[in-house]
C-alpha cells in the first residue's frame, strides 16, 4: 500500500508541475516587449531592427511609418509599439515564426491599448496563431480581434490572450499581428501594443512519459 500511494504522488507531482509554462521549445520569443525595437525612434523600421519579428506591408504607404517603437507606447519597460491610423486604407502585419509540436496547447498574449477615435474610425488591430504544414502551407489560423475586444472607455492597458491546440499535421507556428486602417486622420489616434509572450504546454503524450519515467525510477531505487 505504501509503494501505492509513493507511485500516485509521484505521478501527481509530475502531472502537476506539466501544468506550469514552459519556455517555448526552439527558443522563446525575441523581442517581444519591444526594448530592443528602433534606434532612433524615427521611422518604421522598428519591427526589422528587432532582429526577430517579419515585417510586411501589404497596401499603404509604408514610408509614412504605421509601426514605430515609443517610449509613451509601452506597457513595461520603456519601450512600446505605436500603431499609427493617420493613413487610409493601409494593412500590415508581423510576428514571428517557431517549430511546431502537434498536440501541444500554446498561449499567445499582448498588452493592448486604443486612442478612443480610432476604433470608431474603423481601424483593427488582431492577433492570430498560424498553423503551417511540412510545406509551409497555412493549415488554419486561430484570430482574436484586439480591437473588437477591447473594453476601456479610459483607453487604459488591457491583457489579451490566446490559447489554441498544434493539430495533427503541423510543421511551424507563426505568432501574426494584422494592423489595417479605413480611414483618414484619426485625430492622432492608433494602437499600443507591447509585452507580447508566447508559450507552450508539453503535449498530453510527453506528460504521460513524464509520469512514466517518474513511476519507473522510483521502482529502480526501491529494487536498489
Ligand atoms: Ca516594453
Amino acid at each position: 500500500m505504501k509503494l501505492l500511494t509513493q507511485i500516485i504522488g509521484c505521478a501527481a507531482l509530475t502531472l502537476g508541475s506539466a501544468h506550469a509554462t514552459t519556455t517555448l521549445i526552439g527558443g522563446s520569443i525575441g523581442n517581444g516587449n519591444f526594448e530592443a525595437a528602433l534606434p532612433d525612434g524615427s521611422d518604421n523600421s522598428s519591427i526589422d531592427y528587432s532582429g526577430h519579428w517579419y515585417y510586411n506591408s501589404t497596401s499603404g504607404d509604408a514610408a509614412d511609418g504605421q509601426i514605430k517603437a515609443k517610449t509613451w507606447a509601452a506597457s513595461e519597460g520603456s519601450a512600446g509599439l505605436w500603431l499609427k491610423a493617420y493613413k487610409a486604407d493601409t494593412a500590415s502585419s508581423f510576428g514571428q515564426e517557431f517549430a511546431a509540436t502537434e498536440g501541444s496547447t500554446y498561449t499567445l498574449s499582448a498588452d493592448f491599448k486604443a486612442t478612443s477615435t480610432v476604433i470608431a474610425d474603423g481601424a483593427s488591430l488582431d492577433m492570430s496563431i498560424i498553423w503551417l504544414d511540412i510545406d509551409g502551407e497555412v493549415m488554419y489560423a486561430e484570430t482574436l480581434s484586439l480591437s473588437d475586444s477591447y473594453t476601456s472607455s479610459n483607453e487604459l492597458w488591457e491583457t489579451f490572450e490566446l490559447t489554441a491546440t498544434a493539430p495533427e499535421g503541423v510543421s511551424d507556428v507563426q505568432i501574426e499581428f494584422d494592423f489595417a486602417t479605413t480611414k483618414d486622420g484619426s485625430t492622432g489616434g492608433g494602437f499600443m501594443l507591447d509585452d507580447v509572450n508566447f508559450t507552450v504546454i508539453p503535449e498530453p503524450s510527453a506528460v504521460s512519459l513524464l509520469g512514466l519515467s517518474g513511476i519507473c525510477l522510483l521502482l529502480r531505487r526501491r529494487r536498489c
